[in-house]
């Protein structure tokens, strides 16, 4: 299937967004993972928020590492600035380019053996440092690039295809990103859109470091009867706190209030609406998120939704206290202060 290119053109009387774009030209390659891989399910959301949410293609830079998951930033946002990294090296790579050049959309999808092993290091300083980006991790419980191996998100207990059982303790990558500071958490599965793509587009309205974790089935090596990452078992212990109704205060104003609501303003004059599921969730209580997710986890259920957003973070160039222009437009004089200011600096050094 990989050497059928999908037809360019689009039927003219396909629904336009307000930036002029149809959702098609949001979509990328064909995929070649296998059919039934929740990662596809994820591609497709991400098609679907950005469409949603007017952003041009172009404004998007969509980074990677390696592995099934990594590859599927080729499936969608064709249009879009992409970088694949070496293995575990996407947020750092992701760093740069933000730093650079503020102004594009940063979107970081890697994997659970991409991330919470040998780029664990890099997810964590990403996170900690507030890097204004959304990091999505396309968490099946296994390396499905390499046939399979049990990754470090995989729950103690849990049992291979071929009948090994894992006896490690698992890396919850979202109770991480909240102890690391990240502003913005979630979690989700690959077969609930409904969830999922107002999370994304929460994440993108957000403003600093946005982390979900989406649960998301590998169908060749781990949707069997004791996997936890199956999509049987996932249905059946997904337990959601919430769910979010984006809310542009641009394009419509905020007039219902009921106890069942909760609205969290973002930076940039957003509001994201969340509905409760689980009555007593205070999704802006870090601590009490911890205490729910580990709460939750012992019982043996994946607590889903937005489990913390902080409505005040500020990003990582507002801490650095750098210039808000892209580096590439920065003439010479901009850049190199002279000889004089150089003398002066190593003067106060001596
Ligand atoms: C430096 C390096 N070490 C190891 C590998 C082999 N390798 C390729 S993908 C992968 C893990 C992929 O797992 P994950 O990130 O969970 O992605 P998935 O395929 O499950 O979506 C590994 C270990 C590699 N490509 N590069
Ligand atoms: S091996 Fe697993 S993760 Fe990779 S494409 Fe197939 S189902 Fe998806
Ligand atoms: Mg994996």
């Amino acid at each position: 299937m990989t050497y059928l290119a999908k037809p360019k053109l689009h039927h003219p009387s396909l629904t336009k967004n307000k930036v002029g774009y149809t959702r098609r030209d949001y979509e990328g390659k064909v995929s070649t993972l296998c059919a039934g891989c929740g990662h596809d399910s994820i591609s497709g959301a991400i098609v679907q928020a950005c469409w949603q949410l007017d952003i041009e293609p172009h404004r998007v830079a969509k980074l990677s590492g390696i592995g099934c998951s990594s590859k599927t930033p080729d499936y969608f946002l064709g249009a879009s600035h992409g970088f694949n990294t070496v293995h575990g090296r996407m947020p750092s790579v992701l760093t740069g380019a933000y730093l650079a050049n503020r102004e594009l959309l940063y979107l970081g999808v890697s994997g659970d053996g991409d991330s919470a092993s040998i780029g664990l290091g890099q997810f964590a300083h990403a996170m900690r440092r507030g890097v204004r980006m959304v990091y999505i991790v396309e968490n099946n419980g296994v390396y499905g690039l390499t046939k399979g191996q049990f990754s470090a998100t995989a729950d103690k207990g849990s049992v291979a295809k071929k009948g090994a059982t894992n006896n490690d303790a698992a890396i919850d990558l979202a109770a991480l990103a909240l102890q690391l500071g990240a502003t913005f958490v979630a979690r989700s599965f690959s077969g609930d859109k409904t969830q999922l793509v107002p999370l994304i587009e929460g994440a993108i309205r957000h403003g600093g470091a946005a982390f979900i974790d989406v649960i998301s089935p590998c169908v060749a090596f781990n949707n069997h009867a004791g996997s936890t990452r199956s999509y049987d078992h996932v249905r059946a212990h997904n337990e959601a706190l919430n769910r979010i109704d984006f809310i542009d205060l641009a394009a419509e104003q905020v007039v219902e209030h009921s106890p069942d609501v909760i609205d969290v303003p973002q930076a940039d004059g957003s509001t994201l609406r969340l509905r409760k599921v689980a009555p007593d969730y205070d999704p802006t209580d870090r601590l009490g998120a911890m205490n729910a997710m580990q709460l939750r986890a012992a019982a043996g259920e994946i607590a889903t939704g937005l489990l913390y957003v902080d409505p005040a973070a500020k990003d990582w160039h507002a801490a650095q206290r750098t210039t808000a222009a892209a580096l590439n437009t920065l003439d010479e004089a901009a850049l190199c202060p002279g000889s004089a200011a150089l003398a002066k600096i190593n003067a106060g050094l001596r």
